[in-house]
């Protein structure tokens, strides 16, 4: 079994209640989602991806097994991949089938259940790839310095893969240093493949965030489970309701949790009130017209070299190179 490096771990535990006293302490509240993902957050999430109303996972392993083949070919032999935030693994599959030689597999998870998963479901399938899995969080600053430090990635072309439509998940600003970020990694002969959600149909959007059994509104609920458990904190979750929001004007879906009366909640000692219909903001999910995202990357210094699609236009895996 290979061994799992931690990164950081210390400083995630002190980060997360002081981004939570934080964005709580915000005249619009809000709490960062990349705490969305404890082991049950990341079991929930898991169970959206297969909800008829969330199209984004189905539509982008459609492309994968239409055009892995096509895109494995562009990229050479002997390639060290890295994968931030690469949940369960299930999406690199699809490329290893296809490539030749790989050097390492690189796995970098904040959810250490999902990291373990991943190893269980990859290594039996490629039983010959050298995996060096990462647990830490890949949005950290520091997280190139420490990486190459800890694997042995090439200096000139790795392969940074990045599926999902995680990158939605950024501000425009967040997006353009993570990328930058995948820029050196790759290496200046590199290659970053990304999967960006299109823009759409509002109503399409607006259902693929509330769905009908509820788990979305479970999986934004389980932030406050979470900080309850963790951070000596009070919320009760029968006084708060899963909101979807479309922010045409930024073009991103926003997850919301309302509050359903006046009330008060303490995090470790200290008190937040809420007003009735309050809301704490704590998802944004942006979607992209093309031309939009080419010009991000541009300003991280990557420039889009091919894209694939699914025929309705709802997702697209973009190539990108130095
Ligand atoms: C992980 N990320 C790309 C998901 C998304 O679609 O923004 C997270 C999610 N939030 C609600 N449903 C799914």
């Amino acid at each position: 079994m290979s061994q799992v490096t931690t990164l950081m771990t210390t400083d995630i535990d002190n980060r997360f209640l002081n981004d939570v006293i934080a964005g709580l302490s915000q005249q619009q509240k809000n709490l960062p989602c990349k705490y969305f993902y404890d082991d049950n957050g990341a079991a929930l999430f898991e169970q959206i991806t297969e909800l008829d109303e969330y199209y984004v996972t189905r539509t982008e392993l459609s492309i994968l097994t239409k055009h892995s083949q096509a895109i494995a070919k562009l990229l050479p032999d002997n390639l060290s991949i890295i994968e931030p935030g690469c949940g369960s693994g299930k999406k690199i599959a699809y490329l290893l089938a296809h490539l030749v030689n790989v050097k390492s597999f690189v796995p970098f998870e904040i959810s250490n259940e999902m990291l373990n998963y991943s190893l269980a479901h990859l290594s039996p399938l490629f039983p010959e790839l050298a995996i060096s899995p990462l647990l830490g969080d890949f949005t950290h600053s520091q997280m190139v310095k420490q990486l190459s430090r800890e694997t042995q990635l090439d200096s000139q072309t790795n392969l940074v893969y990045f599926p999902g439509s995680t990158i939605g998940n950024f501000s425009p600003l967040k997006a353009i240093e993570i990328m930058k970020n995948f820029h050196r990694l790759c290496g200046i002969n590199g290659y970053v493949l990304i999967g960006i959600d299109l823009l759409k149909d509002r109503q399409v959007l607006l259902d693929a965030y509330d769905d009908k059994q509820g788990v979305t509104a479970a999986f934004n609920k389980n932030l406050l489970q979470r900080i309850n458990a963790e951070l000596n904190a009070d919320f009760d979750l029968s006084q708060f309701n899963h909101q979807s929001r479309f922010n045409e004007k930024l073009s991103r879906i926003e997850m919301h949790l309302i509050s359903n009366c006046d009330q008060t909640v303490t995090v470790n000692g200290e008190s937040f009130s809420f007003s009735q219909g309050e809301s704490i903001h704590t998802e944004n999910s942006h979607k992209y017209a093309l031309q939009a995202f080419t010009e991000l990357s541009a300003q991280a210094g990557l420039r889009l070299e091919q894209t694939w699609q699914d025929e309705q236009g709802y997702f697209a895996l973009c190539l990108l190179r130095p």
